[in-house]
């Protein structure tokens, strides 16, 4: 089995890390803030001083970054991937960025005499941490099946979408499903708080039938609890939602529902909230009612 590289131990990318050592494959991480690789290496992983030290020792270097200047930075920057980049090298890309950057990127590696697979993944940080991620990616077919037993680690809906850059553009679907969604359930359990209703129970009445969501189902009793630790921050939310609304305008699509969910939540990012989850978009609407959710409804 290949030796792999992660770059990348955020919320993310430390779940699919350690769910690769706990399978057993020989692994090196790299982290920016290098303490979060601490517990990683003493569950058995080894660690690289930089991108381009864990790429010189790894055939495959996986890869969850932030946004696309950062996946830029960690490939191409000083002492990036690209630098240290083996001979038919592997660069699987699980951050979300932008469709164009990708296919840039993934030509300059090309050059370099390595392959690349764009794989943003969706299900949130209990789907990373339980293995259940879904995995969209474009490439080729080979470097599809040589990624597929890591793949398998880390994910359970694991889709070959197209060519280089196709995943980019299905993660960008999933996103406009993903707020979409969430501007719904936060509509219902407000009408649901204003009616009087115990918000467990009709959550439990609904979630089973046709109305039924990951969205309601995991971040619902969340949001009753007002607990708005986030499995995936608002601050990357407008990130994802830029690349949407960009990608939309590219190809000459009008999305104004998604647009309106982006001025909500810029809304709440002037307000200081971009580090809470994306389900604390309710907060936007209890300030347009005067109504807040309570687990006591
Ligand atoms: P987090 O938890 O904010 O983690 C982001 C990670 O990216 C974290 O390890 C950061 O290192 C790293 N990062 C960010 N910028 C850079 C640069 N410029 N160079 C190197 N490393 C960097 O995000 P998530 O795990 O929730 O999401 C990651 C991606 O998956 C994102 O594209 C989502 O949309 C999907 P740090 O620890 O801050 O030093």
């Amino acid at each position: 089995m290949a030796r792999i590289g992660f770059v990348g131990l955020g919320i993310m990318g430390h779940a699919m890390a350690l769910n690769l050592v706990d399978a057993g494959f020989d692994v090196v991480v790299w982290n920016r803030t290098a303490s979060k690789a601490d517990d990683l290496v003493a569950a058995g992983a080894a660690s690289a001083h930089s991108p381009a030290d864990l790429a010189s020792r790894c055939e495959i270097a996986m890869m969850c970054v932030s946004d696309t200047p950062d996946v830029e930075a960690a490939v191409f920057g000083r002492d990036g991937i690209a630098d240290g980049l083996r001979p038919g090298g592997l660069v699987i890309d699980h951050s979300t960025i932008s469709p164009d950057a990708t296919r840039r990127f993934a030509e300059r590696i090309v050059d370099l005499g390595g392959h690349w697979l764009d794989a943003p993944i969706s299900g949130g940080s209990e789907g990373a941490a339980n293995g259940t991620l879904s995995i969209m990616i474009g490439g080729e077919t080979t470097q599809v099946e040589r990624a597929m037993p890591y793949l398998r680690t880390i994910g359970t809906t694991i889709t070959h979408v197209g060519p280089t850059g196709a995943g980019q553009l299905v993660k960008a679907v999933n996103q406009i499903l993903v707020v979409g969604n969430q501007l719904a359930v936060s509509e219902a359990l407000l009408l649901a708080e204003a009616g009087g209703l115990d918000l467990k129970t009709t959550i439990g009445a609904i979630e089973g039938g046709a109305a039924g969501s990951w969205m309601l189902s995991n971040r619902g009793p969340q949001m009753i609890e007002r607990d708005w630790r986030p499995g995936f921050t608002i601050d990357l939310q407008q990130k994802d939602l830029r690349l949407v609304l960009e990608a939309a305008d590219g190809l000459g699509v009008p999305i104004p529902g998604t647009s309106l969910i982006f001025q909500l939540y810029r809304g709440l990012q002037e307000r200081g909230l971009g580090s809470e989850g994306n389900h604390a978009l309710v907060k936007a609407l209890e300030n347009l009612s005067g109504i807040e959710l309570s687990a006591d409804g």
